[in-house]
């Protein structure tokens, strides 16, 4: 059979340059290509000529996406609609994340109106909120969980529960071969790979809990050199990120890993938290390659990092902070900004521990209660306007902290970054 998977566009309304790779439908579209479809994954969020855009940039060019999604004769739906043409798929698979939930149903109404005979939801926000894309009548059936082995599944029932993949060494590595207009990918763009799934945290603004049960899954070493040496050979790639949700979480893990690395000449990037990080394992890291460590600090209050339930303080980021720089390791520091229970006065004290620990790059996100997660629930929502709801828009407001205040922040992040850039 015929099989387009589609990630939905978002980031491309607003013109925003987008590097990630939907590693998640690659993983299927690998395993489907293993059992004899013949699969595309088509990225249409991918956007290799827009702009790498700043904070308060994305706050002004929301309401380009809210237009877009409501004007049926937008350019990016008639790329939509052209990769369909080309394909001519039996059965389309749409990659469901919140933000991209109402493009995601846009899709699925285009398609079905242009003949296609099976529609499946799956991804994290289907996984999450099940009832509310199923209920969609262009939508024929929906995966809840992982979907490598589930898809087949789903093309005859409606409602599938995927149970949990326990050994990741038996899926066949993401099949990046499957992307549409893969030539428009670069080497570094298809080196994105990601080792375990799962997290043993549970912020309150995260789903991760909900997803994985706080159980962490590993893919072996070898496993994961295997991926990487078949990158390096296939498409040249020496640069790779590691997606995981808390990369370094087991350390002996992450050293022995280090060591295999090394042998392998590459760069890498990995995404981590504070209280993981140690002069032995940065050590380690760095000696293998590592060129960068992202970190999601979040907040420079102590009070809304209990709000977040964290579970670092602000003892631990200076202590890392100054381990990353006797080691010359470049970091970037994810913040948000209008937690509920947040003040002006706790942003302030954001802004004085970022002058304090000097991250390299700091990156902002307006905070939204994403479902799955322990502030949704705790703001009880039941009716989610998702036009609006997104880490993007000004139009989110579960805190004291102003517009006016955020647009400060923005101003304040881009000037960082820009001075950043020229030291
Ligand atoms: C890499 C990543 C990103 C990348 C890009 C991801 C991409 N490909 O576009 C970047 C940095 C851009 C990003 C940004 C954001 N992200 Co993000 N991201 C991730 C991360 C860490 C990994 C995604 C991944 O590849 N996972 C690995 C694969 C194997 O899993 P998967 O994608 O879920 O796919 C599996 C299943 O879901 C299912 N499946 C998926 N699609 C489909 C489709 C069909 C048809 C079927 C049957 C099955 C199926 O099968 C797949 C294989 O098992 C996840 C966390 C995580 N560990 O998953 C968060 C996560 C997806 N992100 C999240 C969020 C909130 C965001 C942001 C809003 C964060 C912010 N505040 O800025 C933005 C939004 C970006 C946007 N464009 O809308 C949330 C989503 C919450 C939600 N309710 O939707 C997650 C789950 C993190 C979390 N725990 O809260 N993200
Ligand atoms: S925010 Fe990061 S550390 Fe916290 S639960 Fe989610 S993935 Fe884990």
């Amino acid at each position: 059979m015929k099989i387009l998977l589609v990630d939905p566009p978002f980031q491309k309304f607003m013109d925003f340059k987008k590097y990630y790779i939907p590693l998640g439908l690659l993983y299927i579209a690998a395993e489907l290509e293993k059992r004899g479809h013949e699969v595309w994954v088509y990225d249409a969020d991918y956007h290799p000529k827009g702009k790498s855009l700043e904070f308060l940039e994305k706050i002004e060019h929301y309401p380009l996406y809210i237009e877009g999604l409501t004007n049926c004769k937008h350019k990016i739906w008639d790329e939509v609609m052209g990769v369909f043409e080309d394909i001519k798929p039996d059965i389309v698979g749409i990659s469901l994340i919140s933000t991209k939930f109402m493009s995601g149903m846009k899709i699925a109404d285009l398609y079905k109106k242009m003949g296609v005979k099976r529609i499946i939801c799956g991804g994290v926000h289907t996984s999450l909120r099940p009832e509310e894309v199923i209920r969609n009548s262009d939508i024929d059936s929906i995966v809840i969980g992982e979907g490598e082995y589930a898809f087949d599944r789903a093309l005859t029932e409606r409602k599938v529960i995927a149970d949990r993949i326990t050994n990741l060494d038996d899926i066949v590595f993401p099949e990046r071969d499957r992307l549409y207009n893969l030539a428009d990918y670069s080497p570094t763009d298809l080196g994105m790979i990601i080792s375990s799934r799962g997290c043993p945290y549970n912020c309150s603004f995260c789903c991760s809990e909900k997803l994985w049960g706080r159980r962490v899954i590993f893919r072996s070493i070898d496993n994961i050199i295997e991926e990487i040496k078949l990158l390096k050979y296939k498409y040249g790639t020496k640069d790779f990120y590691f997606i995981d949700d808390s990369f370094t979480c087991d350390k002996n893990r992450t050293i022995r890993l280090c060591d295999r690395i090394k042998e392998l000449n590459i760069a890498w990037s990995c995404l981590t938290r504070a209280d993981l990080i140690s002069e032995s394992i940065i050590h380690k890291m760095k000696d293998s390659g590592c060129k960068m460590v992202k970190m999601g600090l979040e907040s420079g209050s102590q009070k809304v990092l209990g709000i977040m339930n964290k579970r670092t303080d602000k003892e631990d980021v200076i202590r890392a902070s100054e381990i990353l720089r006797n080691h010359r390791l470049p970091w970037t520091a994810y913040f948000m900004v209008g937690t509920p229970g947040e003040n002006e006065k706790d942003v302030e004290e954001t802004l004085d521990f970022i002058r304090e620990v000097k991250p390299d790059f700091i990156s902002f996100a307006i905070f939204t209660p994403y479902p799955g997660t322990l502030l949704f629930d705790k703001l009880g929502l039941t009716d989610i306007s998702y036009h609006f709801f997104n880490h993007h828009s000004g139009f989110n407001k579960f805190s004291d902290v102003s517009l006016e205040k955020i647009k400060e922040v923005a101003h304040f992040s881009d000037k960082y970054n820009k001075e950043a850039r020229c030291n």
